[in-house]
């Protein structure tokens, strides 16, 4: 079977992205719809050799498709995307809209597969950071049960789209010229030879709402209503992968042995996990080298040595490519999913 597929959000990092991992997981489309705002309707971009003109996304727009994949900020997807639904679409929506809604399972495909079953139209993909932390997180939850995590990320100027990217190396390149900076306008400060220790507005003690997505979304992904989370997000000068350092304490013990290998045997993950290695690529992972590839890649695999239970806390460190597995990709995995059903 073929089927009619839209992007809605289409010219954005993510929009873009999702267009080249349909092509590239051999998705059955048989007609593309790319939509998007009136200011890009009309033009046209390739895809599988052929030319799609994009069209402004309106409800009309949904008619005969089967599957929508959303890209658009959470105020464009909470007024659209129910339009898609109304007209027999399924959705695989990337905002934060939908995430927490007991009606839309929130899936990773290599965690939690098994919810896309009890959608009612709308299927929401998870935040970026939480995918990148808990591909590596579910393959030592299985070994020992996971029950507290303690996280700081290094998110990628990818997290705020092409303004965000587009920023940053306009910023690198004025420094280099030593020209004087511009006012920022996609981070709330100059992000080049810096760190921004906020991603998301204020919420609750002091978090911000990126922290606290972790838990809420680890929660309902991983099935752990107690999980508890405590995260840092901070954004930093890379351009398209996301970095964490995450510790994981566990209900039994397990060594980093079986950590290391559960994390080599896991889908999705990669272990670099050698110091002695002679390339830098092959010692840990570092965003230089896991950008624009669809692995979390996992290393510095290590005991918790504040852990007086010797045996109960695992540390490592995570890089994945934010606009790929954090977004594009597993949406595309959930979309694949829907037409093996
Ligand atoms: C960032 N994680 O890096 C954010 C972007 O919940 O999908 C994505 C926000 C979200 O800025």
């Amino acid at each position: 079977k073929q089927y009619t597929v839209a992007i809605l959000g289409a010219t954005g990092a993510v929009g873009t992205q999702m267009l080249q991992c349909l092509d590239e997981q051999d998705f059955p489309v048989g007609k593309l719809k790319l939509l998007a705002s009136a200011r890009s309707a009309g033009k046209a971009v390739e895809f599988r050799g052929e030319q799609v003109v994009i069209e402004e996304a309106r409800p009309e727009a949904f008619e005969g498709c089967d599957i929508v994949l959303g890209a658009v900020e959470d105020d464009l997807a909470k007024t659209l995307l129910p339009e898609a639904v109304k007209r027999g679409a399924v959705v695989v929506d990337n905002s934060h809209a939908f995430r927490l809604d007991p009606d839309v399972p929130l899936v990773v495909p290599e965690i939690n597969a098994e919810d896309i079953k009890w959608h009612k139209g709308l299927i929401a993909n998870p935040n970026c950071a939480t995918i990148i932390g808990l591909v590596p997180t579910w393959p030592l939850h299985k070994l020992a049960g996971v029950k507290r995590m303690v996280v700081s990320t290094y998110q990628a100027a990818s997290g705020a789209g092409v303004p965000g990217m587009r920023e940053l190396e306009e910023q690198l390149a004025a420094l280099g010229r030593g020209e004087q900076l511009p006012d920022p306008r996609a981070f709330a400060a100059q992000l080049a030879n810096n760190l921004i220790p906020q991603i998301g507005g204020v919420k609750e003690e002091g978090f911000t709402s990126e922290e606290m997505k972790l838990q809420n979304e680890g929660r309902k992904i991983m099935h752990l209503p107690e999980l508890r989370v405590n995260c840092t997000c901070v954004r930093v000068p890379v351009l398209r992968s996301h970095s964490e350092s995450i510790t994981l304490e566990f209900e039994r013990d397990i060594t980093v042995e079986e950590a290391r290998e559960a994390l080599a045997a896991a889908p999705g993950v990669k272990l670099v996990d050698d110091m002695d290695a002679a390339d830098a690529s092959d010692r840990y992972p570092m965003p230089l080298f896991t950008s624009d590839q669809d692995l979390i890649w996992v290393g510095r695999v290590r005991r918790d040595i504040s852990n007086p239970e010797v045996t109960r806390g695992i540390t490592f460190w995570c890089c994945g490519d934010q606009i790929r597995k954090g977004a594009a990709t597993n949406a595309v995995q959930i979309a694949k999913l829907l037409t093996e059903e």
